[in-house]
């Protein structure tokens, strides 16, 4: 695939660089020859309009990847619509707007999975966007993440700048939240697991059902993917970043228990939400780019479960 934006000696700004994906991404592009401008809660609030374009224009990037975002687990998404809606807007049209004020060409806009409607055609292609409902617990937060690419497919048609939105869909891997409140079903598990491991529990819960199917991105595949698209990719639309493959969550659990070494039993709260019945993402657009994941499930499980035991376990 040949090249359409060389990082070579690019001022590549990451923002939201302490968060899962943007770690990752300043680590992805710590090879490509270009250097890594990154903007701490210190020097501005993203939700801030006057502080996000001051920084911006002190800055001048050459290109930006949009890391940051107000992200959680489905109950987090559940519990605070008007935060998930309000801050992923505020900071999307801080970033995009402050962009273009400040002379940047080079944007890449990232989503989620969750954009998709819920009963959304399998495996989701990017053509399925706005075809039908949205899945209730987190429709705020794919509302807002629906609106970024939207802005910047705008800003592509009314300005001409070279603005691209990736979707990833469900991550995990270093860096990721273990907070069993506000957590991903990934990191939750992998806690609950250990937990009950250390202390010889007999069982540990799992939320909802255990049937939803749900795709997992290896965090360092994404920003992997991140940087492709931001290389190569100049299009319009959208563009799906998944593993091709999904499996329900009784499986993941099943198999994050191997890894852990947890040997109990495993209970169900069906007081929990399952969320969405299935959503995995065509990979086909990205697949005829010229990228495609390295990372396999349970090879990620258990490097991530060696970062939470380096990292967040007690001792
Ligand atoms: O990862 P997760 O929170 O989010 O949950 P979504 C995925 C599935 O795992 C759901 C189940 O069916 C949960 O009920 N699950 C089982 C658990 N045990 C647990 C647990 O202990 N913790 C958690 N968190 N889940 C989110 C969206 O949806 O995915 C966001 O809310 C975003 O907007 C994100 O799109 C990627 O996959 O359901």
């Amino acid at each position: 695939m040949s090249e359409f934006f060389s990082l070579k000696a690019k001022k590549i700004l990451v923002a939201g660089h302490r968060g899962m994906v943007g770690a990752a991404v300043v680590r992805r592009l710590a090879s490509e020859g270009c250097e890594i401008l990154t903007l701490g809660r210190d020097k501005a609030d993203l939700t801030r309009q006057a502080e996000t374009e001051a920084a911006l224009a002190d800055l001048k990037p050459d290109a930006i990847v949009m890391a940051a975002a107000k992200v959680g687990g489905i109950l987090a998404n559940d519990t605070y619509p008007a935060t998930f809606l309000y801050e992923n807007l505020a900071i999307e049209t801080n970033l995009i707007e402050g962009a273009r004020r400040a002379g940047v060409t080079r944007f890449l806009m990232l989503g989620s999975s969750c954009i998709y409607p819920k009963l959304a055609p399998q495996p989701i292609p990017e053509s399925a966007l706005l075809t039908g409902p949205l899945e209730p617990t987190n429709e705020w937060y794919a509302i807002a993440k629906i609106a970024g690419l939207k802005m910047a497919q705008a800003y592509r048609r009314q300005y001409g700048l070279s603005y691209i939105s990736a979707m990833p869909t469900n991550l995990y891997g270093p860096g990721d939240n273990f907070d069993l409140n506000s957590s991903h079903v990934m990191p939750a598990l992998i806690r609950k697991a250990h937990e009950a491991k250390m202390s010889g529990a007999k069982e540990i819960v799992m939320w909802g059902t255990g049937t939803p199917l749900r795709e997992f991105l290896h965090v360092d595949d994404c920003a992997d993917g991140i940087v492709h698209l931001l290389k190569t990719y100049d299009g319009d639309e959208h563009v799906n970043l998944g593993s091709g493959t999904d499996l329900p969550i009784g499986d993941l659990m099943q198999m994050i228990c191997e890894v852990v070494g947890f040997n109990g039993t495993i209970s169900k709260d069906l007081s929990k939400p399952d969320g969405t019945p299935r959503k995995l993402m065509s990979g086909d657009k990205i697949k005829s780019l010229g990228w495609q994941p390295k990372i396999a499930l349970r090879d990620g499980i258990a490097s991530t479960y060696q970062w939470f035991l380096q990292n967040v376990a007690q001792p």
